[in-house]
């Protein structure tokens, strides 16, 4: 499983803050730290606060890439958002993060993934909102398939995201997503991917580190291949890195927990 760093988001008041005043600093800082911890990428996202994510996203974009090489996932609600991030990417093929299943919506998302040569993440729930159980997110998750499939879009360069909500409010829903992780691989050979957003398990939660790298390793368990994460918790990382190493992932060797480094190889996506 690699590891996506949650943390340039305007979600977070410091960053936030940076995008309201321009501030390049911060940012630069949390790309850094982010991907000294073994960050494979970084989710962007400006948040919910900025009127308009299309002019603030290329802004984040290119101060990113101004001090780091890891790669991009381009995080926003709306199509203009990405796409001006897209054209701001330089360096390394990005990871469009997301679109929803709505059919319409999906051809549109799968051409500009092909354009740009980005991965897509596709979440399993429509207009209607989140499904409850396994079986309606694996239906949902048959049609992004076929539909990639149709438009000739590589199913390796497809991330299905189940959509993970907080344990406070939706605890049945856990056990859906690891049913949901597991069996996406049946769908198609070679299978898609597959993503959560990790921290979403505990907001609003107490002893969220604890839940997250619980998860973590649940979900590594049931198949998990990345992780929009909190990678500046070190538990966390090494959570991650002894999952690797028990789940085959990584060689064993007495110093594994030298794995979580950016430069294991298997740390990227090929
Ligand atoms: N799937 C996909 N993309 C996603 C998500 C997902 N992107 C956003 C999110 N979920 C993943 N990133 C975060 C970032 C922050 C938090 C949770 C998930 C978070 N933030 C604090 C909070 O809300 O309590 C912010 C407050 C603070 O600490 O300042 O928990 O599921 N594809």
């Amino acid at each position: 499983m690699i590891l996506i760093g949650e943390r340039i988001n305007g979600l977070f008041r410091d960053v936030a803050q940076a995008i309201q005043t321009k501030n390049p600093e911060p940012i630069q800082r949390l790309a850094l730290a982010q991907t000294e911890a073994g960050a494979a990428y970084l989710d962007i996202n400006t948040g919910p606060a900025v009127a308009d994510p299309a002019a603030v996203m290329p802004w984040l974009v290119k101060t990113v890439e101004e001090v780091v090489d890891t790669p991009l996932c381009i995080d926003a609600a709306k199509l203009p958002a990405i796409e001006a991030g897209l054209k701001a990417v330089t360096k390394s093929r990005p990871i469009i993060n997301s679109t929803i299943a709505e059919r319409e919506q999906l051809e549109k998302y799968l051409a500009m993934a092909k354009d740009y040569g980005a991965y897509l993440i596709a979440l399993t729930m429509n207009r209607r909102g989140v499904s409850r159980d396994a079986a309606d997110r694996l239906a949902m998750a048959m049609e992004i398939v076929v539909t990639a499939d149709e438009q000739g879009f590589p199913i390796q360069d497809l991330f299905i995201d189940p959509l993970v909500l907080p344990v406070n409010v939706c605890q049945e829903n856990i056990v859906e997503v690891l049913e949901t992780l597991r069996q996406v691989r049946t769908l198609a050979d070679p299978p898609p991917r597959t993503v959560v957003g990790l921290s979403n398990v505990s907001q609003g939660c107490p002893h969220r580190s604890l839940l997250n790298r619980t998860f973590a390793s649940m979900a590594m368990a049931a198949g998990l291949d990345a992780a929009i994460a909190d990678v500046l918790d070190g538990e966390l990382r090494e959570t991650v890195a002894a999952g690797r190493v028990l789940l085959n992932k990584e060689i064993y060797s007495d110093a594994f927990l030298g794995s979580t480094s950016r430069t294991s190889p298997k740390q990227t996506l090929r």
